[in-house]
């Protein structure tokens, strides 16, 4: 029996992995193409894992605490379940309820998000402030009128008196100050983020009628851990309200910080035109795919690519140049900033390498696969870590620390290693022929500048068109990939149903790359894929139904075109009047749960698709999805079928434009297409 029992495990553990189904993991052509093209290498990428490894049914359900020794405690939740009798039936060793466990899980999410998206603000306000006082050579400030545009915002004068008479203030002064002035609010001793009253003033009272706003941005991450720390706060609402300081204080803190100072270091993007997906790469060039998140580094690597002597020194090691792409927020940095092609989203990481034409992958933070090593083991390719924050184990990677001090020649180093590296290339190489053109960079500069014209650069044009219905509303639509679901499926089908119901949609981060490789992000797109209202918009402005407006912390630009719209007026008073909805259809990481919270409680009813980690305590669910609203005029939703999803987005849109009395206009937009459609038959 023994043997018999032995030889069954046995058999077990000899069971060879599962494959992924390329056609079930992708929707995309050229992932699908590399998916197969690892199975005949052999090779294991996320979606073979994602096929093996089951999620704990528990953990997803956001009901599992480790926060102590004690534990972890499980709770699953009863088939019996009793909201009454609940909190006294189902609870930790320490007498922890479910809601109690899935809100001190949410907020910790919250906290890590926050701190990635904050951190990353951190080093380029570090960077910003080391540019001001012109210590490094590399950076310097580039866009001077948006650096007038934020000092006021900071507290910074921009003028000074002399004399009786007001005169401009040094620009390199103001500079400083603006630096000195970003960097305290990661741990000022006392008052509140400066950002905050950048919003509406309705928000901002909500805020500080609610006892939410943020004091600094390290604060608020710190006080959640103490908060979920054994044995401290215990009112699931009372967390909540922790996690909503936390996430005010990255949307407008850390990641609005990042993308101010980034784009006054780098520019402020404008739209450009470029390409995407893995068919970017180029069979007889010099292949650096830059995958992460800081530009501070990125940048920096396009500056040194574009050199005379980068360009001559690819050819005497038989290249024709160097074809730089991104993966991840990165490559939104690079693409809407300098045109960069795209390479892919977050789950394109490893099938960029299978391609065996990357001759180096380089890395910073956050979204990096740790399998990035195992893959490149099995090509020529150099992956490089970056960042002193994000190593990886295997002996196959290398380390090259980039020290914004010695910027150009760190950057020179990595590009050189990948020249050198081209020659060891094999013949195997396969890179997908698929890619499609974009056009991106839309800040809210630019949209004011394109929906408002030279003479008006507002959002009245945009108002406008909402108020008299050809667009029905706007959509903002983000996130991530994940292998639990078909890759890229659900972002194209809900940004699609959102078109074709006139919502503009505004995207980040891997949706935006997702977008692009479907060719979404071109103006042609809108006679295809729009209704007639928001196609005739496109059409007279030349922009496509998609707007590309960067990468994750750039979601703070979302938050400002928004606030943007309700300036100019005819939309009520608070963001959450306006017709808007979010969106993050395959979120993964925990940044997205920061963003969806600071998303919600900015005013935005927001939905995630897949599932949240709430859904095992049904009363904290109820709380964020139905009584949020009350205090915050936004909410959390949640639907896996991307039309649902699509609809429930529109529902609200249509119940907001209700609310402001201009759905009799759009009525009107219907039946005149109607007719004129009836005309033509
Ligand atoms: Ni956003 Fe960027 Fe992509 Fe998700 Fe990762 S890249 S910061 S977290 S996976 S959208």
């Amino acid at each position: 029996m023994a043997e018999e029992k032995k030889a069954a495990v046995a058999k077990k553990v000899a069971k060879a992995p599962k494959l992924a189904d390329p056609i079930a993991a992708s929707i995309d052509p050229a992932s699908q193409e590399m998916i197969q093209r690892s199975h005949d290498l052999g090779i294991e990428t996320a979606f073979d894992r994602a096929v093996n490894l089951k999620p704990c049914n528990i953990g997803i359900q956001g009901i599992c605490c480790k926060n102590c020794a004690m534990g972890p405690c499980r709770l699953p939740l009863p088939k019996d379940y009793n909201e009454t009798t609940d909190i006294e039936t189902r609870k930790g060793i320490c007498g922890a309820s479910a809601n109690t466990i899935a809100a001190r899980n949410f907020i910790r999410m919250i906290a890590a998000g926050t701190s990635a998206h904050s951190d990353h603000g951190r080093t380029v306000a570090e960077v910003f402030l080391a540019a001001a006082k012109k210590e490094t050579k590399g950076y310097e400030i580039k866009d001077k009128i948006k650096l007038l545009e934020i000092a006021p915002h900071l507290n910074v004068a921009t003028t000074v008196e002399v004399d009786g008479k007001t005169l401009d203030r040094d620009i390199d002064e103001i500079a400083v100050e603006v630096g000195e002035k970003a960097l305290a609010e990661w741990g000022k001793p006392e008052g509140e983020l400066l950002y905050l009253k950048r919003a509406p003033e309705a928000r901002y009272e909500i805020w500080k009628k609610n006892g939410v706003l943020p004091r600094n941005i390290d604060r608020e991450v710190v006080e959640v851990m103490h908060r979920t720390c054994i044995g401290v706060d215990q009112d699931y609402k009372n967390l909540i309200k922790q996690g909503t300081r936390a996430s005010l204080a990255d949307g407008w803190g850390g990641s609005m910080l990042a993308t101010d100072l980034q784009d006054v270091l780098f520019g402020t993007p404008y739209p450009l035109a470029s390409e995407g997906n893995m068919g970017v790469m180029k069979k007889d060039h010099v292949n650096v795919v830059i995958h992460g998140h800081e530009p501070v580094l990125s940048e920096m690597i396009v500056a040194v690519s574009q050199k005379k002597e980068m360009l001559d020194y690819p050819k005497s090691k038989g290249a024709k140049g160097i074809q730089l792409s991104g993966i991840c927020c990165t490559a939104n940095e690079i693409l809407q900033r300098h045109g960069v092609p795209l390479c892919g989203t977050f789950l394109q990481q490893e099938l960029a390498i299978i391609t065996g034409a990357c001759d180096a992958m380089v890395v910073d933070v956050q979204c990096i696969f740790q399998n990035l090593a195992n893959v490149a083991k099995c090509f020529h390719t150099k992956l490089i870590t970056t960042h002193p924050i994000a190593k990886m184990e295997q002996e196959n990677v290398l380390h090259i620390e980039f020290n914004e001090h010695y910027a150009l020649e760190d950057a020179e180093r990595i590009l050189k290693l990948a020249i050198d590296n081209f020659q060891n290339r094999s013949d195997n190489v396969q890179i997908p022929q698929h890619k499609s053109p974009l056009v991106a960079g839309f800040s809210v500069e630019s949209i004011a500048y394109h929906l408002g014209g030279t003479f008006r650069g507002t959002f009245y044009t945009l108002n406008d068109n909402i108020i008299n219905g050809r667009i029905r509303g706007i959509g903002g639509v983000v996130g991530c990939n994940n292998p639990r679901s078909r890759h890229n499926e659900n972002h194209i089908a809900i940004v699609k149903e959102l078109i074709k119901n006139d919502v503009i949609v505004l995207t980040t981060g891997c949706n935006a790359i997702a977008c692009a490789m479907e060719g979404l992000l071109r103006p042609e797109s809108a006679q295809v894929f729009c209704g007639p209202g928001l196609a005739e918009v496109c059409e007279t402005v030349g922009i496509p139904p998609v707007l590309h407006l960067g990468s994750c912390v750039d979601n703070s630009r979302i938050l400002l075109a928004a606030t943007e719209v309700v300036k100019a007026g005819g939309l009520g008073n608070d963001l959450c009047d306006l017709p808007a909805a979010g969106s993050a259809p395959e979120w993964m990481s925990e940044k997205a749960i920061a963003i969806g919270h600071y998303f919600v409680t900015s005013g935005v009813y927001t939905l995630f698709g897949g599932t949240l980690p709430v859904v095992g305590a049904p009363v904290f669910q109820k709380y964020l999805f139905e009584e949020l609203e009350k205090v915050y005029g936004g909410r959390w939703d949640l639907e896996a079928d991307p039309i649902k999803h699509a609809r429930k987005m529109i529902a609200h849109i249509d119940k907001k434009r209700k609310a402001l009395g201009i759905d009799k206009a759009r009525d009107r937009v219907l039946m005149d297409m109607t007719d004129r459609q009836a005309l033509d038959a």
